[in-house]
């Protein structure tokens, strides 16, 4: 199976990966994580884009905040489909994140996810990695089934509360 590749701009950003990494885990997925930075570290976040692919990437996560332009310079440097985290930061409540990684130009897509969306960013690598691997496919179909089962179960319950 491809590894889905995790970067992330700071160390401050690890709350928000850790829900990647679980889902990732739950999923058995294998994974890679490297604290690289589009502006601290723009060298090694570059190498790693460009030879993703040849060291068996499928899909890449990166995660920032701030001025967040960590997943579109990853993006510039592969093919591979890139999936942006922002982050939530202390000033503008992860608006200037969520701007930075999603208004991409034409030509260099990035599949930008909620702010603070770990979670969904793993189980949207997820789902490109099961395009062709029907095992995979079946668990995301499964998790799929008892999450709606659980709401189910609290909707029956309800009214018990109320
Ligand atoms: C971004 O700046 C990082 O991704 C982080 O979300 C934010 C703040 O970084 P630190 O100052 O906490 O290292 O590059």
């Amino acid at each position: 199976m491809k590894k889905v590749g995790i970067i992330m701009g700071s160390d401050s950003d690890l709350p928000i990966i850790k829900k990647a990494t679980d889902m990732l885990k739950s999923l058995d997925i294998p994974f890679e994580v490297h604290i690289y930075s589009a502006h601290r570290t723009p060298v090694e976040a570059r190498d790693f884009a460009l030879n993703a692919r040849e060291n068996g990437f499928g899909v890449l996560i990166a995660a920032a905040g701030m001025a967040a332009h960590l997943a579109g310079a990853i993006a510039a440097n592969t093919t591979l489909p890139v999936i942006g985290i922002p982050c939530k930061s202390t000033n503008l409540d992860g608006m200037d994140a969520l701007l930075s990684t999603v208004q991409m130009p034409t030509g260099i897509p990035v599949a930008t996810v909620a702010i603070n969306g770990g979670a969904n960013a793993a189980l949207l690598a997820a789902q490109i990695i099961a395009v062709e691997d029907k095992e995979l496919a079946q668990k995301l179909d499964a998790k799929r089934a008892s999450d709606a089962a659980a709401v189910l179960k609290k909707d029956s319950e309800v009214m018990n509360n109320l």
